[in-house]
This record gives structure tokens, C-alpha cells and sequence, in this order.
């Protein structure tokens, strides 16, 4: 079950427990997203990857398939672009070097376009999802994710800000050229890595 601990691997990389450069911490994780929170419709999530794979086909993977993985437990800070951080946040879930496993890309793919309901998307390198602590997290502080905070599955990425993973998360894309997501598009950065403040798109 989810967040129960027996079983799941717990750890905590460092040095994320610490406030990254330039955030301030607040201690509640506020709820923060463009648009409406999406209705939940158990029977028809599913998990598409699709672009440049391995195969050259596209795949649909379920959630039974996904239960089936090992289940993980990490550690870890929520850092905003806007700068508010919280810290110390429990996430449950798999991590998505699996279900790139279960899935993966042609051999020259570097970037990744990650998307949710609504078309809410943001790229990132292949490299930050293949990361230990890259997470499918299906629940926060050992609860069920709420409708409000991205259930039933979001995308955690530690070490990046937290646009790069997204609520009510719906698959990826392999890609073969240069795209943006929601954000890239709108000035933020391509890689956006937290330790290294890379926030605006006028960085990269
Ligand atoms: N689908 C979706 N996911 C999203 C967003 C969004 O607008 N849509 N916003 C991101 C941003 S900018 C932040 S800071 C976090 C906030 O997560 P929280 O509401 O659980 O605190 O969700 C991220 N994931
Ligand atoms: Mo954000």
C-alpha cells in the first residue's frame, strides 16, 4: 500500500533537505497550478509514451502495470521558480527510470516532453528522469495524493523547480528536436536545475 514503509526504500539525497539558493521555506505546500483541477476518472487513467522510442511504437501502460513496480520512498524539498520552498516532503511512487524501462527511448534522445491532463507540459532531459530519486508519486507524508496536489499520479524531480513535474500526470513524450513545455514557453529555463538557480529561460 502506498506509504506504508514496509518494503519501500526510503532515502533522502543530499544536499536536498537544505533551502536551495535564492527560496525562502514556508511550511505548508501551497496548491499551485494553471487552470482547473481535473475531475478523477479511476477506470480511465492510463500512461502513454509515445515519440522516439525504442521500438518505434507508441505504448499505453496501466496502472495494475504500474502497481507492479517496486514501490520507493523519497525524501525531498518542493522548490517553486517563484521562490517558496518546502522541505523535508515524504513522496511514494515508483521511479520513472522504471517506467522508462517499461518504455524506452531510441538511443539518441536526450530530451523528454512530461505531460498531464489539460495539456499542461514541461520538457526535461532524459538524464534528470533516469535520476534515483525521480518519482511516479502516488502519495505525500504516507496519504493518497489529493485531487488538489496532482492525484492520482504527478511527477517529482527533486532537484529541479517544481513546474517540471506535473500534476495528474498522463505520460511523455521522446523527443527528437527542441520543444518547450507550458513554462519553457513562457521565459523558464530548459534544464532548470534548483542548486544551480537555473530559473529563466535567458540563462540557458
Ligand atoms: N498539471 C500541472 N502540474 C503542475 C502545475 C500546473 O500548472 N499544472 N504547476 C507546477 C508548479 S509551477 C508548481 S510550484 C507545483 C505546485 O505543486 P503543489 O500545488 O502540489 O504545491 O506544481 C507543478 N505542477
Ligand atoms: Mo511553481
Amino acid at each position: 500500500m502506498a506509504g506504508s514503509g514496509d518494503g519501500a526504500t526510503a532515502f533522502s539525497p543530499d544536499p536536498l533537505p537544505m533551502l536551495p539558493p535564492g527560496q525562502h521555506e514556508v511550511r505548508d505546500l501551497p496548491v499551485m497550478h494553471y487552470g482547473p483541477v481535473p475531475r478523477r476518472r479511476p477506470g480511465r487513467w492510463d500512461f502513454r509514451v509515445d515519440g522516439a522510442t525504442a521500438d518505434g511504437e507508441a505504448s499505453t501502460i496501466s496502472m495494475t502495470r504500474l502497481r507492479h513496480l517496486t514501490e520507493v520512498e523519497v525524501v525531498a524539498g518542493l522548490h517553486c521558480a517563484t521562490r517558496w520552498s518546502v522541505l523535508g516532503l515524504t513522496w511514494t511512487g515508483w521511479r520513472a527510470r522504471d517506467v522508462v524501462d517499461l518504455a524506452p527511448p531510441r538511443a539518441d534522445v536526450e530530451e523528454v516532453l512530461v505531460f498531464a491532463e489539460f495539456g499542461y507540459a514541461a520538457v526535461v532531459r532524459l538524464e534528470d528522469l533516469l535520476a534515483p530519486d525521480a518519482l511516479l508519486a502516488t502519495a505525500l507524508d504516507h496519504h493518497p495524493l489529493t485531487d488538489e496536489h496532482g492525484g492520482p499520479v504527478r511527477l517529482i524531480l527533486p532537484r529541479l523547480y517544481s513546474w517540471k513535474g506535473p500534476k495528474w500526470l498522463r505520460g511523455w513524450t521522446y523527443l527528437e528536436s527542441h520543444e518547450r513545455g507550458f513554462w519553457e514557453e513562457r521565459g523558464y529555463h530548459r534544464r532548470a536545475r534548483v542548486w544551480d538557480e537555473e530559473r529563466y529561460a535567458y540563462q540557458e
